[in-house]
């Protein structure tokens, strides 16, 4: 290109829109960020890269997509109006519910104009010098902001298999986190599932009936839970609404913000008989009931986790009517919850079908993608559509995506690379002032913790405007500090003792870590609301 072209090309170039805040994402935490910062009158938007909003409830259109999580113990808390306004249909709602729940709040608010939508960020670079954020996207949009605001996600990135072929598939390949909007016809179609994580175990099911044949390809059984999703009816909705303020309450005290809370009994402190009568309660509960509110010591104690385990592997065994594709079901190699707990509906019976066939990939593991199908060692079995339900590079996948520099140039993915995913109460990472992080690295209820984290940013901001700082940064000792507690916390959890998207391990060459704040959420506000306090020990402002 020639020096003329260079010059006239930048004299064309639109300036760049100037911003206080940017906001990075339109899902669930993003929604809220750019509420609590519109309160302030600053000049707030958020960049999309989708073009609705709904973060995870927009791009996981999968047959059989629900909460996990009782819909209202899910649903925002900050308005009276929008609780009493909106009606949940289901006790655990799905997809196409949740996305036009997050669309009417999106209204409710007048949220809407404040996003661009198709706006996927290139590149976010810290100037020094003025303390502002430059921002382009990949369609070469331009922003300056004060704050950069990211609410990615912990569940964006979605991540294929490192499988030889995968592109020279003729049939159709499918992403569950990538599920296109039209209705995927799978009719009189061999389908072909990879993996049995959460999202198959919700997939699976849908499916099955719908298509000529269902291969899924298992290496790990996983410990699934019956959901015991219903309808609400009238008398509940009521029942619901009035109760909101006692539901949310209940949320502030548990560990996780989940509305389970554990039995104070050790397992091994009641009777064999009482012990089985309360393992059967729980399990006859709605929702994440039989791993939040099981007896407190199942998580720490080895012989407590295998004796529930060993109660759940039996309710596997009663419903799968081949004894040996139900051993195949039955998880043996980790301890029960060490793994996200998936929840089902009628799952196990799935595999009663005469069009349903489980295969082992962990003994004859997957060799290749071809043209016609999947390939194991011992055999090519011929699909028309391939299903990868293979999880998500969680937590830093997607921010280390973007090109994030801070001031000396260095970017948040080589620094983490390096060091792990460091920062300074899951908030800001050293070395990239006035960058918020929103991500949902709490180990919690995802709106929960979005609103506590929401509004912990919106009073900063409005303190350091307050205070006419312009500049705030993690000072490296807290950090580090911060770094070594996270870390203590995690010594002794069953958590660490498996490989699995909390540790980063389904992701080759991704350090191996706890990847979330592992203290618990009651912890976590009282220790975010003490730095607050303390005008932000910790963090630099001026
Ligand atoms: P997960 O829980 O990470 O599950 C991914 C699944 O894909 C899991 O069963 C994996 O087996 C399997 N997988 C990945 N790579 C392969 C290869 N190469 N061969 C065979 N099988 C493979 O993701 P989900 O989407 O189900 O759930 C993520 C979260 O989303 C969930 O926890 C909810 O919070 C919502 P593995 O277990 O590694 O042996």
């Amino acid at each position: 290109m020639s020096q003329v072209a260079r010059i006239d090309e930048a004299a064309v170039r639109a300036p760049a829109e100037e911003l206080d805040a940017l906001v990075v994402g339109a899902g669930v935490s993003g929604l809220y960020q750019l509420y609590c910062l519109k309160q302030l009158g600053l000049k707030v938007k958020i960049f999309e890269a989708g073009d609705g909003v709904g973060g995870t409830w927009y791009w996981n259109r999968y047959p059989g997509a629900r909460f996990d999580s009782e819909s209202y113990s899910y649903a925002y808390s900050f308005s009276k109006d929008l609780l009493k306004e909106w009606n949940w249909a289901e006790h655990y709602s799905g997809q196409p519910e949740n996305e036009q729940y997050l669309n009417f709040v999106t209204d409710k608010f007048a949220l809407r104009p404040h996003i661009r939508f198709n706006a996927r960020i290139k590149s976010a670079h810290f100037d020094g010098k003025t303390n502002h954020w430059h921002v382009e996207t990949e369609d070469g949009h331009r922003a300056r902001t004060r704050y950069l605001v990211s609410a990615v996600g912990i569940l964006s990135a979605h991540h294929f298999p490192n499988i030889p072929g995968i592109s020279s598939f003729k049939g159709m390949s499918l992403h569950t986190a990538r599920w296109p909007k039209d209705k995927v016809d799978l009719r009189g179609k061999r389908v072909g599932v990879i993996g049995t994580g959460s999202t198959a175990i919700q997939l699976i099911p849908e499916i099955a009936p719908e298509v000529a044949h269902l291969t899924v390809f298992q290496r790990s059984a996983n410990y699934a839970c019956p959901l015991r999703n219903s309808k609400i009816s009238d008398e509940e909705q009521e029942s619901i609404k009035a109760r909101y303020d006692e539901i949310f309450e209940r949320c502030r005290r548990t560990f996780a913000s989940f509305m389970q809370e554990s039995d104070p009994r050790k397992t091994f402190e009641v009777s064999e008989e009482e012990r089985y009568r309360f393992y059967e309660e729980v399990w006859a509960m709605p929702g994440f009931h039989k791993w939040f509110g099981l007896f407190h010591d199942i998580m720490t104690d080895d012989a407590a986790n295998e004796s529930y385990a060993e109660f759940v592997r039996g309710k596997i065994r009663e419903r799968v009517k081949d004894p040996k594709v139900a051993e195949l079901l039955t998880p043996r190699d980790h301890p029960f919850g060490s793994k996200r707990i998936p929840l089902e509906t009628n799952y196990y019976e799935t595999f009663n079908r005469d069009n349903v066939l489980l295969v082992d990939v962990k003994s004859d593991p997957i060799q290749a993608i071809t043209p016609h199908g999947v390939k194991t060692g011992a055999q090519e079995y011929e699909l028309d559509v391939i299903i990868y339900a293979t999880g998500f590079d969680a937590i830093t996948g997607e921010l280390t995506r973007i090109d994030i520099r801070g001031e000396d140039g260095r970017s948040i993915k080589e620094v983490w690379d390096a060091e792990g995913p460091s920062t300074y109460l899951t908030f800001m990472s050293e070395g990239f002032p006035n960058f918020f992080i929103v991500n949902g690295a709490v180990f919690c209820n995802f709106t929960r913790c979005a609103e506590v984290v929401g509004n912990w940013v919106r009073d900063c901001v409005k303190y350091l405007r307050d205070h006419g700082y312009q500049r705030m940064e993690a000072e490296k000792a807290a950090q580090e500090a911060w770094v070594e507690h996270a870390a203590s916390l995690t010594e002794g959890m069953l958590f660490t003792k498996t490989d699995s998207w909390f540790m980063g391990s389904n992701v080759p060459g991704k350090k191996r870590q706890f990847l979330f704040y592992a203290g618990g959420m009651p912890s976590f506000r009282e220790k975010i609301n003490e730095v607050a306090a303390k005008g932000y020990e910790g963090f630099r402002l001026s």
